[in-house]
């Protein structure tokens, strides 16, 4: 009798981690990151142009020009993703291009959305539009901008020009972008535009940003019946450093902030009571008007989910004065895991993909999620062969897609994945420095190298999924 014994050196039979069929895979940009011509065919100052020109706001004094000149260049980075073979594209559309000032609809704005997603239909690639990716009219910022409640109808209103001259070809719909951003961000810290430092103005605009979102979903429902629409929502995995009674309060308070204030009102159709006690002393129970609570749920297809890490949340140690995203939270410590970081000092933490698409499955059921956003930042450069060797970016792309089907296996409804970012392009604050493109961008020349990750993701694209 013979005994077949298997090398040592064999390898194991290849494992499929295949996604669902149908599952949309893309990349995402946004407006005022990568379009430049900021005064080009009519479009006026958004609040991110008039941030950019305060001196010490954004990194080496960089702003909206050139960015990649995506406005210019739309059709070489059309074919860009085709030869990368995406299926989807999520880019946002600028609100100064299409209502210059935020007043009466400018055609030529439309025309190079319009020209844009004819070109991405051509290619066989599906348009996702998000509707507000932080580029304000400034014209409305100085009317008060997400602290006024008229901006919400504002935004319904140009939402409506958007889907009347796009509704028949988009693919899906983001209201908006990480709203957490635009007012903890833009009106609490002042790290970003319009640059505020007001506790209650950013508790303010959270409740007009969430208004604004359930209006414009009444009018995508009227003008873009066809369409999945939804929201997206920058999420995190928050946890306690210990079980000190302090550490989980801050814990508590910082997913109350940062997640929940969000997730309930659209999807349960009101605010949380702790947060609604934590933020009394703001005003949000005052901004509440009969009725809103009821526009904010009108009811999404789809909820968008960028994730980028997870947060260990310990009690303040000091009090300081200083100008916080956390209100009422104010001096809350984030404290590090121990894990390799990216270019923006970020922790790589892919099992909190898998626990925050679980934990969103669990508490707010039969909603279909898509990541919108996934990516990281590195150093990477052109080398002597015209190569771009990213391999840190092609592992953190790899752990987040096995932790995306982890979750997927565990009966999690995901039904998409957009990798930020297509292009290398503006990082808000932080300028031009910080390079998350599948495809680097010298912004001197505008050419474009596509990276070794975005060959890779290429792969994984064209086999649904990852193969090990
Ligand atoms: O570049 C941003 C994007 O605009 C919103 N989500 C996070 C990305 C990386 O910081």
């Amino acid at each position: 009798m013979t005994m077949s014994v298997l090398p040592s050196s064999a390898s194991p039979p290849a494992v499929s981690l295949e996604f669902p069929t149908g599952f949309v895979w893309g990349a995402a940009t946004a407006s005022f990151q990568i379009e430049g011509a900021t005064t080009v065919d009519g479009r006026t100052d958004s609040i991110w142009d008039e941030f950019c020109r305060r001196p010490g706001a954004v990194a080496n004094g960089d702003t909206g020009e050139p960015a990649a000149d995506h406005y210019h260049r739309y059709a070489e980075d059309v074919e860009l993703m085709a030869s990368l073979g995406l299926g989807a594209y999520r880019f946002s559309v600028a609100w100064p291009r299409v209502r210059p000032d935020g007043g009466a609809v400018n055609e030529a704005g439309l025309d190079f959305y319009d020209r844009l997603v004819d070109r991405l239909l051509a290619a066989g690639i599906a348009p996702w539009v998000t509707l507000y990716h932080w580029d304000l009219p400034q014209a409305l910022e100085e009317a008060g901008g997400w602290t006024y409640r008229d901006t919400a109808f504002r935004f319904a209103d140009y939402a409506s020009s958007v889907a009347g001259r796009l509704g028949d070809r988009v693919a899906g719909w983001n209201t908006l972008n990480e709203p957490w951003c635009s007012a903890f961000v833009g009106y609490g810290s002042g790290r970003h535009a319009p640059g505020v430092t007001s506790p209650a103005a950013a508790v303010a605009a959270v409740h007009h940003l969430l208004l604004g979102h359930g209006l414009a979903m009444e009018r995508l429902r009227a003008e873009a019946p066809g369409a999945p629409a939804g929201i997206t929502l920058n999420l995190f995995p928050v946890s306690a450093a210990s079980t000190a009674a302090a550490d989980v309060e801050a814990a508590r308070r910082v997913d109350g902030l940062q997640n929940r204030v969000f997730l309930d009102p659209v999807l349960r159709g009101g605010y949380p009571a702790d947060v609604l006690t934590d933020l009394a002393p703001y005003g949000l129970p005052a901004l509440v008007r009969e009725g809103d609570l009821a526009v904010i749920a009108t009811p999404v297809d789809l909820l968008g989910v960028n994730y980028y890490r997870a947060l260990l949340v310990a009690a303040p140690v000091l009090r300081s004065a200083a100008p916080s995203e956390w209100v009422g939270a104010e001096d809350v410590r984030f404290l590090p895991s121990g894990r390799p970081r990216t270019e923006m000092g970020w922790e790589v933490q892919p099992e909190g993909l898998t626990e925050l698409l679980l934990r969103l499955d669990a508490e707010y059921p039969r909603l279909p999620l898509y990541v919108t956003e996934n990516g990281a930042a590195y150093p990477d450069s052109v080398g002597p062969d015209g190569k771009v060797r990213d391999p840190s970016r092609q592992a953190f792309l790899e752990g987040h897609l096995r932790a995306a089907h982890a979750a997927v296996a565990a009966g999690v409804d995901l039904r998409g994945y957009f990798c930020w970012s297509l292009l290398d392009n503006l990082e808000w604050a932080e300028g031009y420095a910080k390079r998350f493109g599948l495809v680097h961008v010298d912004f001197e020349t505008q050419r474009r190298t596509v990276k070794e990750s975005a060959r890779w993701y290429s792969g994984v694209v064209a086999r649904n999924g990852l193969v090990e």
